[in-house]
């Protein structure tokens, strides 16, 4: 009987941490991630005005929770974005990113080098808790007038868990700075501004629909590896 009240006793007190959906030690949990860019903008696959010197810039990407969105259709760019798209320079970005931090919006930020041969790929790693459990990154279609491509918004955690492995398509953005219609257009400043949405010029459709830039895959990195 003392032995049936203590096992009710012990399950009783092991209730709270088995309902609630995050404990401490998970949301202080560190988990580590490799995020691979497979950039496929190839003369082949987008054959219109192809340029000499196909390249996505310096990739910059942060970990963030759901107030923050990096570029989101419809949006208005950033100043930082503006210079990203339009020059492939990160440097107001990351200014940006360090105030949203300050906000608390934003978890951590990392950086990578450009993809300087096209077809080609490169990998940036990062580390996530689950109080910015989102990831987003960007990196500039290069040369362009100001054609991005990267993902925002990504969910790693969910369900009380965080996932092993995502492949997402990346498409060609226009975040609407600069009223140029091809690759090597002379700047031409857009005032007002327009919003970001994706690039439908013919240098990325075709009779099938959107053409893509490539894909990138985010997989954890399990720590017992
Ligand atoms: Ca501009």
């Amino acid at each position: 009987m003392v032995t049936t009240m203590w096992l009710t006793l012990r399950v009783f007190l092991a209730l709270p941490f088995l309902l609630w959906p995050l404990t401490a030690s998970q949301a202080q949990e560190t988990v580590a991630y490799r995020l691979h860019i497979e950039a496929a903008w190839t003369a082949e696959s987008h054959p219109l005005d192809f340029p000499e010197h196909p390249t996505f810039s310096r990739m910059i990407g942060a970990t963030h929770d759901l107030d923050y969105a990096m570029f989101r259709d419809g949006d208005t760019a950033s100043s930082g974005l503006e210079l990203i798209a339009e020059r492939g320079r990160p440097s107001i970005f990351r200014i940006e990113l360090e105030e949203a931090r300050d906000r608390n919006l934003i978890g951590t930020v990392f950086e990578g080098g450009e993809i300087e041969d096209i077809p080609g790929r490169t990998t940036l790693s990062f580390e996530a808790i689950a109080a910015f459990p989102h990831v987003s990154f960007v990196t500039m279609i290069a040369p362009s007038p100001d054609w991005i491509t990267g993902v925002s918004g990504v969910l790693l955690y969910r369900d009380n868990a965080w996932i092993d492995r995502v492949e997402i398509p990346l498409w060609a953005w226009d975040v609407g700075t600069d009223s140029g219609d091809s690759y090597a257009a002379f700047n031409q400043d857009t005032q007002p501004q327009q919003s970001i949405r994706l690039v439908s010029t013919p240098h990325f459709l075709n009779d099938r629909g959107l053409l893509g830039v490539g894909r990138v895959i985010i997989e954890r990195v399990k720590k017992d590896r």
